[in-house]
Parts: C-alpha cells; sequence; structure tokens
C-alpha cells in the first residue's frame, strides 16, 4: 500500500488588476495569489485590447514588486546631497519632521512648497486624490503638469474641441494606416496587433518619423523626415488634396469651419516648398496626399513624439484636420487618435478638491511648469523651499540636467520624495519614503489609448513599511492638523468618487462591481464613429479648420507651420556649431525611466547608445563602436556609436531615458535637451535640440 500522499494546502486567488504606467495600452490584468504571495502576473484574456498580452516589461512586474532594491522603510540623508546616502528611520520620524518643515515654511508662505508628480501610476487614488487635496489645503505653489502630453491636447481642443478621436480597437479594419510621430511596437503593443491584422487583410503601412523605429521598420512605406517639420507635411498634403478637387465636399460642407480660409491658407505650401522643409521628395508629398484622400477608411495614429517640438501644438491641430477633407471621420475604422482621454470624466472635482483652496492662507497659489523645474529651483520669486516628490523621477526626466541637478542639489531646499526604487531623484532627497506597488495598493484606471474602466485591487500587503501615496498624505494631513472629512476617505472611497460621473458615457459604471468584472467600456456603442455626424467639442460644434480657440490660446487661428526653435532653417548660427537634431524617444525595455533599474531591462538595452547615419559618421571619424561625445552648450554625455541608416542623415537617435547613475559618465540625454516650452499647452520640447558628436580617442 502507498503511503498517503500528505496533502499541504495552498491557498489560491486571482486579483483583477490594471497596469499602473503610463502607456496608451492601459492593460486590464490577473494576479496570482498564493499564500500570500504573488505568483503570475498575466494580461487579461477577456479584455478585448488588452487580449491576454503584456508588454515584455510588465510581464516581470513580480520581479519589480520583489526586487531586492525596493525602497522598504523611510530614510532621512546623512552625507552630501547627490551622493544618496542615507539612514534608517521610522514613519513616525519621517511625518514629524515633514510637518515640522511644512509648517515653517507655511506660516511665512505655503507657495515655497512643490508638489513634483507625474504619471508613476496613472491611478485616480495613488495620483490624482489624496495629494491634490493636501497641497490644495495647504495652498502651496502648484504644479502644471506638461511633460508629456500638454501641447498635442492644446492641438487637439483646437481642431477637435477634446482629446478625443477614433476608437484604436477599428484599426483592424482600415485599408490604409499612416503611424505618424508613434512607435507602437514599443509604446502601444496592443494597437500594433491591430494594425499587424489590417495588414493581413491588405492594408497598407506608412511610417512618418525620422527614424527608422522598430515599427517604422515594419512598414511598406517610410517618410524620414526632418524632426518638428510635420505641421509642413501635412499643409502640404492638404494643399495636394484641396487643389485637386479630392476633399470629400458633402463632409466639409456639413461638418467643418473655415475651408475657404482654410483653401487659402494651404496654397501656401506647395509641395516643392514642403520638400525643402521637411526633406522629403516632393513626388512623396504628393503621392501620400493622393493615396490618402483615395482610400476609405484610413486611420491615422498620432502620438507624442511629434509634438516635443516647439511648434508642437500646431503640428497636431494640422494633422487632425486631415480627416475631415477626406470625410475618414464618417467610418468606425477613418480618422485620428492621439487620445481618447477626453471620452472619459471621472469626478476630479471630487477627486482633487480645489475648494480646500479657500481654506489655504492664500487661495490663489502662483502655478510652476514642471518641465522648466531646473530653472524654477534657481530663479523663482519666492523661492521654492520644499519639494514634494511622487510617481516621477524629474533628476533624470526632465530636461536640461545640468541646472535640474543644481536646482536640486540646493542646501537650503528641503526634498522628499516617495518612491519604490532608489532614483536618482532620491539621490538628492532629505527625506525618502517607501512606496507600494500596484499589487500592493486600490486604484481605479482610465485610459488614453482605448475605452475601458479598468480596476486595480490589491493582491498582496504592502512589502515592508512601504505605504500607498494615499495614506502617506492622509497620514500627513492628520500631522498637519487638516480636520475635513476627504482626508479619511479610504482608498475605496476615493474609488468610489472617482465613478460618480454626470457624464453619460460614465453611466452604469461604478466601483462594486468594476472591481468584480475588473474593467468595463464606456457607454459607447460597440462600433462607432465619435464624428460621423459633426458632434466635434468645440465651440461651433464642427471641426474647425479656422479656429477662435487659437486666437484665444495666442496662435494663428487657421493651420501654419511653427518651425522648430534649434534647426538650421530657424537657426543657422546654432546649426552651424550643432549640425545634428538629436531625438531621444523610448526605450523599448524602459518606460521613461522607470524599468530602467531592472536588470532584466539593462541585460536587453545594453549601453546609452546614438544611432548615427553613415554620412554623418563618416564626415566625423566614426566608426560603428566607437565611444563619442555628444554635446551642445547646455551639456554633454558619452555613449557608443552605432552606424546606420536607421537615422536620416543629419538626425541621431539616443534611445531613453537611462538612469544617470547607471551609466558610465553618470548623465542621460536629458543633459542636452532644452526647458523651451511648446507653443501651446506650454509642454517639452525634447525633441527640438541640436548638437553635435566627436569620436573620443
Ligand atoms: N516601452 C515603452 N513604452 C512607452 C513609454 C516608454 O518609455 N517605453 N513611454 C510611454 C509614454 S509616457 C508616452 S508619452 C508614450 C510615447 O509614445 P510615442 O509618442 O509613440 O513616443 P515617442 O517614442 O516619443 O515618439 C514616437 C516616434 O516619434 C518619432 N519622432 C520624434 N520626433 C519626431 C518628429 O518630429 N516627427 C515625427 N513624425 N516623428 C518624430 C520618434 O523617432 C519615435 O519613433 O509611450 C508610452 N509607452
Ligand atoms: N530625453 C527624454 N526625456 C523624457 C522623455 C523622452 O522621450 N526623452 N519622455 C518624457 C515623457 S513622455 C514623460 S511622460 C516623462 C515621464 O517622467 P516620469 O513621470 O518621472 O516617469 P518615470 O521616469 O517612469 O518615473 C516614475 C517614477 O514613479 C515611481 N512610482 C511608480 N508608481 C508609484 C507609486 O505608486 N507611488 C510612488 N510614490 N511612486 C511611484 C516609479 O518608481 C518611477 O521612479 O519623461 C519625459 N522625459
Ligand atoms: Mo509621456
Amino acid at each position: 500500500m502507498l503511503a498517503p500522499v500528505k496533502k499541504i494546502s495552498v491557498e489560491r486567488e486571482v486579483v483583477r488588476a490594471a497596469c499602473p504606467h503610463d502607456c496608451p495600452n492601459n492593460c486590464a490584468m490577473k494576479i496570482t495569489v498564493e499564500n500570500g504571495i504573488a505568483v503570475k502576473v498575466e494580461g487579461a484574456k477577456d479584455h478585448p485590447f488588452t487580449s491576454g498580452t503584456l508588454c515584455t516589461k510588465v510581464a516581470r512586474y513580480l520581479e519589480r514588486t520583489y526586487s531586492k532594491d525596493r525602497v522598504l522603510f523611510p530614510r532621512k540623508r546623512i552625507g552630501p546631497k547627490g551622493r544618496g546616502e542615507f539612514e534608517r528611520i521610522c514613519w513616525d520620524e519621517a511625518l514629524a519632521t515633514i510637518a515640522e518643515r511644512f509648517r515653517a515654511i507655511a506660516a511665512e508662505d505655503p507657495q515655497g512648497i512643490l508638489p513634483y508628480d507625474y504619471a508613476g501610476t496613472m491611478g485616480y487614488v495613488q495620483w490624482h486624490s489624496m495629494g491634490r487635496r493636501f497641497f490644495n489645503r495647504l495652498g502651496a505653489s502648484r504644479l502644471d503638469r506638461t511633460i508629456c502630453s500638454s501641447a498635442g491636447k492644446a492641438g487637439m481642443l483646437i481642431t477637435l474641441g477634446g482629446s478625443l478621436g477614433m476608437d484604436p480597437e477599428r484599426f483592424d479594419e482600415a485599408k490604409l494606416i499612416l503611424i505618424w510621430g508613434s512607435n507602437p511596437i514599443v509604446s502601444n503593443l496592443h494597437l500594433w496587433s491591430r494594425v499587424q491584422e489590417a495588414k493581413r487583410r491588405g492594408a497598407k503601412l506608412v511610417a512618418i518619423d525620422p527614424y527608422r523605429s522598430l515599427s517604422a521598420e515594419k512598414c511598406h512605406e517610410h517618410l524620414a523626415l526632418l524632426p518638428g517639420t510635420d505641421a509642413a507635411l501635412a499643409l502640404g498634403m492638404m494643399h495636394v488634396i484641396i487643389g485637386e478637387g479630392r476633399h470629400d465636399a458633402d463632409y466639409v460642407e456639413k461638418y467643418t469651419i473655415g475651408f475657404e480660409a482654410l483653401a487659402r491658407r494651404v496654397k501656401e505650401y506647395p509641395p516643392r516648398r514642403v520638400a525643402e522643409v521637411t526633406g522629403l521628395p516632393a513626388e512623396k508629398i504628393i503621392s501620400l496626399a493622393r493615396e490618402y484622400a483615395a482610400t476609405r477608411p484610413a486611420a491615422i495614429r498620432l502620438n507624442y513624439g511629434l509634438q516635443r517640438h516647439a511648434g508642437g501644438g500646431m503640428a497636431v491641430r494640422n494633422i487632425l484636420c486631415l480627416p475631415a477633407l477626406s470625410g475618414d471621420w464618417r467610418h468606425p475604422a477613418g480618422g485620428v487618435v492621439l487620445s481618447t482621454s477626453g471620452f472619459f470624466g471621472m469626478n476630479d472635482a471630487k477627486l482633487e478638491r480645489p475648494d480646500l483652496l479657500l481654506k489655504a492662507r492664500n487661495a490663489n497659489p502662483r502655478t510652476i511648469n514642471m518641465v522648466a523645474i531646473g530653472d524654477a529651483l534657481l530663479e523663482a520669486k519666492p523661492p521654492i523651499r520644499a519639494l514634494y516628490v511622487y510617481n516621477s523621477n524629474p533628476v533624470a526626466v526632465a530636461p536640461d540636467s545640468v541646472k535640474v541637478v543644481k536646482g536640486f542639489s540646493r542646501e537650503d531646499l528641503f526634498t522628499v520624495v516617495h518612491e519604490q526604487f532608489l532614483t536618482d531623484t532620491c539621490d538628492y532627497a532629505d527625506i525618502v519614503l517607501p512606496a507600494t506597488t500596484q499589487l500592493e495598493h486600490y486604484d481605479v484606471h482610465t485610459a488614453y489609448g482605448h475605452l475601458y474602466v479598468v480596476a486595480n485591487s490589491p493582491a498582496i500587503a504592502p512589502l515592508g513599511e512601504s505605504l500607498p501615496n494615499s495614506e502617506a498624505f492622509r497620514r500627513l494631513a492628520a500631522r498637519m492638523g487638516f480636520a475635513e472629512e476627504c482626508f479619511r476617505d479610504s482608498d475605496e472611497d476615493i474609488c468610489r468618487q472617482a465613478l460618480e460621473s454626470s457624464n453619460p458615457r460614465m453611466q452604469g459604471i461604478e466601483w462594486d462591481s468594476l472591481k468584480e468584472k475588473g474593467w468595463q467600456r464606456l457607454n459607447l456603442p460597440e462600433r462607432f464613429a465619435p464624428f460621423a455626424q459633426g458632434n466635434f467639442g468645440t465651440p461651433s460644434g464642427k471641426c474647425e479648420f479656422y479656429s477662435e480657440t487659437a486666437i484665444g490660446l495666442g496662435m494663428d487661428p487657421l493651420p501654419t507651420y511653427i518651425p522648430p526653435r534649434e534647426s538650421a532653417q530657424s537657426n543657422p548660427a546654432l546649426a552651424g556649431r550643432y549640425p545634428l537634431a538629436i531625438i531621444s524617444p523610448p526605450n523599448r525595455h524602459f518606460l521613461n525611466s522607470s524599468f530602467a533599474n531592472m536588470p532584466f531591462a539593462i541585460a536587453e538595452a545594453g549601453e546609452p547608445s546614438l544611432e548615427i547615419h553613415p554620412g554623418d559618421a563618416a564626415a566625423r571619424g566614426i566608426a560603428n563602436g566607437d565611444a563619442v561625445r555628444i554635446f551642445n552648450d547646455r551639456g554633454s554625455l558619452t555613449a557608443r556609436a552605432r552606424v546606420s541608416d536607421k537615422a536620416r542623415e543629419g538626425v541621431v537617435v539616443a534611445l531613453s531615458v537611462w538612469w544617470r547613475k547607471l551609466t558610465a559618465d553618470r548623465k542621460n540625454a536629458n543633459e542636452l535637451t532644452s526647458q523651451a516650452l511648446t507653443d501651446i499647452g506650454g509642454g517639452a520640447t525634447f525633441y527640438d535640440c541640436l548638437v553635435d558628436v566627436a569620436r573620443i580617442r
């Protein structure tokens, strides 16, 4: 007789979760937990967009959560700023220290305190609620959160009246797809599978990108224009479409305003002129315009890469005019999508409580643009005396690092960083607080690349002494003596409040059922074309070729071309010294600077590199594999040259965003980038940047 098998009881549970990262896919996830330990992370198979797949980074989220490098207890600085030397303290001491400093500064002027947060998590609980309430109640300086998408958002507002567009799920039915300033294999994987399906069904794919990215490589055609010249390309296409009478006159008549004025404007952009500006052959511009006008439905995936230039807002505004000319908005699989965020309507007032400002010492504090944090720390008046950083790693990601580092190094600045890892920014902190990961807290998410609300329930207990952002602010509010009821809301209370919305598209979505199901589609038809009968969000309700909103923003009311600030055409003297345009788009294995410390991601990404065209390399005596110095007036860094024609002539590409302290020279591409802002929206101009490159001997 066999010995009886000893039964080990395993408590197994599957928890519904949401990927927290700043990415248009906003995946729905399932976490398997055994005896309190998360053992498996997978994409939800039932979620139509996630469809069971996660990207290579988040598929390894367990390695992030259980990393030996997690910050698991509070620390205080014991060495000079920048060194990252800390000793362990308890939460009590950390919170008491912060409250004491904040109280002293607030007694003089609370504007001396500045929150610095971005989309490390996009969740409404861990990003949009307790922190906003806390700093409103305090009357701290407000942060203008512009580092990523604000120029494009302003462009969408002008032409369409909001962050709206075609349903990304319909890309598989398009006959022509323009991948415009977007690299979906890297930054929008689930859209890419739809694009692949369209390709299988016979669609033609065209990439418009100065760089032959992983995605551009897989398209039928690649138009490698000069960076920051997209607005001119769109004007040239409109010149051809209108000039040759290829537009949908019926759609234009019914659902647009300003066509006559637009037709006059685009006369100024004949293909020959546009060819000079963009560096593309005139015939290509003409054939693209004709093909676009002739193919229905045509879908454009626009992404944020092309708006990181001086004229980034205008570029987006112009491209969004195209489907109103072609009539593509009539079709569920036609149009453009940059962001779907405007379809959602969370209850911002309840989450952020702007009314609490009325209780602060100053009900109308100043606003600091996060892009120019370097200058703000060095020059703002009254000075910034304390910073509270969470969900962001500004020392690595903000432009013009020399100034950023100098600002963060100020001895008289009191800096708190709430983090999961000891980032470059933590190295300048006076107090580091340990943060939970997405597996350890509640949240609720909307998306900017699909139309579903996604719930996140904690799978495991917080590791070490880590706390969610919400809880840190709850405790800090208590220390500051903020008596308002809202500082006692639980995380699930906040999830409920977020969904208490009057927006008709949000009806029927409420927390308890969402938590069960994991995700829910907005109240929209399965197949819908948002602007098939007009219904634009603009003041006229039409697609505005001519826009009073643009005038209000200080812009030309009509589409126009605003050249890059740093280019041979706009600044020949600067280009004489620094003839190469550098762009630093995302590395596939990192997510901004998140994951850039994970051994698996670094193993894949290798080392900081610079793609350079053989012509530009030969002119500088650079061979493949050489160490090179990249430099301009703002700074310099080293990288390994990769000589190939992936970068067009005149353009070099440094995939980003590396942690400074994990590179050989402890610098990254933001050493070179500028704090100058976009035309509208106050956005960052990371890719509007001239440099030169030299071989290191
Ligand atoms: N793996 C991964 N995924 C990510 C991210 C990440 O870091 N890593 N980041 C996330 C975030 S925060 C964002 S905002 C999105 C960004 O997603 P995208 O907007 O797709 O990002 P970028 O890579 O900045 O730009 C895409 C492409 O634009 C090109 N480009 C640069 N300048 C120009 C230009 O002037 N004109 C044109 N036509 N093209 C240009 C670049 O070469 C690049 O191939 O991705 C999200 N997803
Ligand atoms: N040169 C160059 N610079 C760029 C870009 C580029 O393409 N090139 N891209 C720009 C873009 S598009 C963006 S959006 C910005 C992004 O810049 P950031 O918003 O700073 O994004 P990350 O670098 O991912 O840093 C997010 C941090 O939040 C932390 N975090 C995650 N979850 C939590 C949490 O729940 N609580 C707390 N307290 N912390 C958490 C992560 O550990 C991580 O360190 O970078 C910009 N910078
Ligand atoms: Mo971003």
